[in-house]
């Protein structure tokens, strides 16, 4: 039976390149197109696909082996032997065999990354003088194109799915049908960017999520995520890939409303009210939102909405996650209201019975870590809102009042906003007007 040589064919300027993998043994039946080996470069990797389908005979390459254009890689006996015709290979490379003797085809150039390959071969075979090959070699910046075997790019092309954006699982980041495939759902269910760790990271384009067997380092215990962390880990990786986030952070002098906190409390022990700090910053925010506007509104398409309602969400630590109550019309609110609605909320939240109007409607979030610790974080910011106020745990510090240092309780604010709407200095503002009420509560009445 005939038997065709397949060489490396046009790669332009690379020489020696090493083979990195070999995908096939000899024995093997292949179809056309189907990948031999890869090469790689320092700068990217390719593969050499099979010219007609057919059973290796014998492979003529092992792994580091260097090769260039020429070099003899397989001897395939075709399967149709009608197919068998001399390969189509370059001028051999000093290094390499003999090519057979044939007549001189035209050399087919490699099947590059992300290059049509069917068309590359129509072009090459089909080519005749009045139709020129117009087929680049293999340049730098095909060479940097996805690694994946022409079946997937021709089966990602069929639907649609430009490679770039796929993240390969296979063997030096392959892209495996699966992956192409797993892109579609995700596309399809609009979950690209959600929390799954399934996607691998290949709506993004990124490697794919480190799959680690953790007992072989130890005993270990697999628990499913609560429902609510599910649902919160979705919409906070969507904000956190979406939105183009800044935190501003500062510190408010709390020193006087702490007393006044503090004293309002003793006075109404009796009636079971108790304040914490978050009603009076529920309030600053309310405040804030009237002044700096653009915190209180959200993108939609090329347009701001502005709000005229001040609802203030504030994030709940509970025993299955996350969630953000949301107080409605704060504004017209007093402090002693909006702490006992933010008790009710928080009790209903810790028990999961917050139904999903008691979540709806926020403008604004306030994440209070300060009954736990902390001095800054980075809250992450609650869409469709714009900006997020994150507070950790005030502290006494020695403050200079400009002639001796005197002990303040001061209040760490760290303010996380959407640089698409706000800028730094509205951000500094904000920070500076929102730390100033609380320094003086009396100016909120102003
Ligand atoms: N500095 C110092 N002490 C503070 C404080 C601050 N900034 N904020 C609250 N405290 C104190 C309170 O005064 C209270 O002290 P006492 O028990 O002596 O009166 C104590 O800390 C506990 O307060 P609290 O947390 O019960 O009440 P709160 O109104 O401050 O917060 C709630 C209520 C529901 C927001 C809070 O319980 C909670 O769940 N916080 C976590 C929010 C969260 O998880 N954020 C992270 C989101 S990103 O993952």
């Amino acid at each position: 039976m005939a038997t065709q040589e397949l060489k490396v064919p046009d790669i332009g300027d690379y020489k020696d390149i090493p083979v990195i993998e070999i995908l096939v043994k000899e024995g093997d039946t292949v179809a056309k197109d189907q990948s031999l080996v890869t090469l790689e470069s320092d700068k990217a990797t390719m593969e050499v696909p099979a010219e007609v389908a057919g059973k290796v005979v014998s492979l003529k390459v092992k792994l580091g082996d260097k090769v260039s254009q020429g070099s003899l890689v397989a001897i395939i006996e075709p399967a149709d032997a009608s197919a068998s015709a001399p390969a189509a290979a370059a001028p051999a490379a000093p290094s390499a065999p003999a090519p057979t003797p044939s007549p001189s085809p035209a050399p087919v150039p490699l099947p590059v990354r992300g290059e049509p390959v069917e068309l590359q071969r129509q072009a090459s075979v089909h080519g005749s003088t009045s139709s020129p090959r117009t087929e680049t070699p293999a340049g730098e910046a095909n060479f940097s194109k996805p690694h994946a075997s022409p079946s997937v790019r021709k089966f990602a092309r069929e639907l649609g799915v430009d490679l770039v954006r796929v993240a390969g699982t296979g063997p030096k980041a392959r892209i495996l049908q699966e992956d192409v495939q797993g892109f579609v759902k995700a596309a399809m269910s609009g979950t690209t960017a959600s929390a799954s760790t399934d996607a691998g990271g290949a709506a993004l384009g990124l490697l794919p999520w480190p799959k680690v067997d953790f007992a072989k380092f130890g005993a270990i215990e697999s628990k499913p995520l609560s429902r609510i962390k599910k649902i919160s880990g979705a919409n906070l990786h969507r904000n956190w890939v979406m939105i183009p986030h800044v935190t501003n952070c500062d510190e408010a002098d709390i020193t006087e409303l702490e007393a006044f906190r503090v004293k309002l409390n003793e006075e109404n022990a009796k009636a079971g009210i108790k304040v914490t700090m978050l009603a009076f910053m529920i309030k600053a925010a309310v405040m804030a939102l009237k002044k700096f506007p653009d915190f209180n509104s959200s993108l939609d398409g090329e347009n701001l909405i502005y709000k005229n309602y001040f609802n203030i969400g504030f994030a709940a630590d509970t025993p299955n996650g996350l969630v953000v109550p949301v107080i409605k019309n704060a504004d017209t609110k007093g402090v002693f209201e909006i702490s006992k609605e933010m008790g009710e909320l928080a009790g209903k939240a810790r028990e999961g019975k917050l139904g999903p109007a008691d979540m709806q409607g926020g403008c604004f979030s306030i994440s209070s870590l300060g009954g736990i610790g902390g001095t800054y974080f980075t809250p992450i910011i609650n869409a469709p809102e714009v900006a997020i106020m994150g507070v950790c745990k005030s502290e006494m510090k020695p403050k200079w009042n400009g002639k001796e240092f005197e002990p303040r309780l001061m209040l760490p604010l760290s303010l996380s906003w959407d640089h698409r709407v706000i800028d730094g200095a509205s951000a500094a503002r904000f920070n500076v007007y929102f730390a100033a009420l609380l320094a003086d509560f009396r100016r909120a009445i102003l």
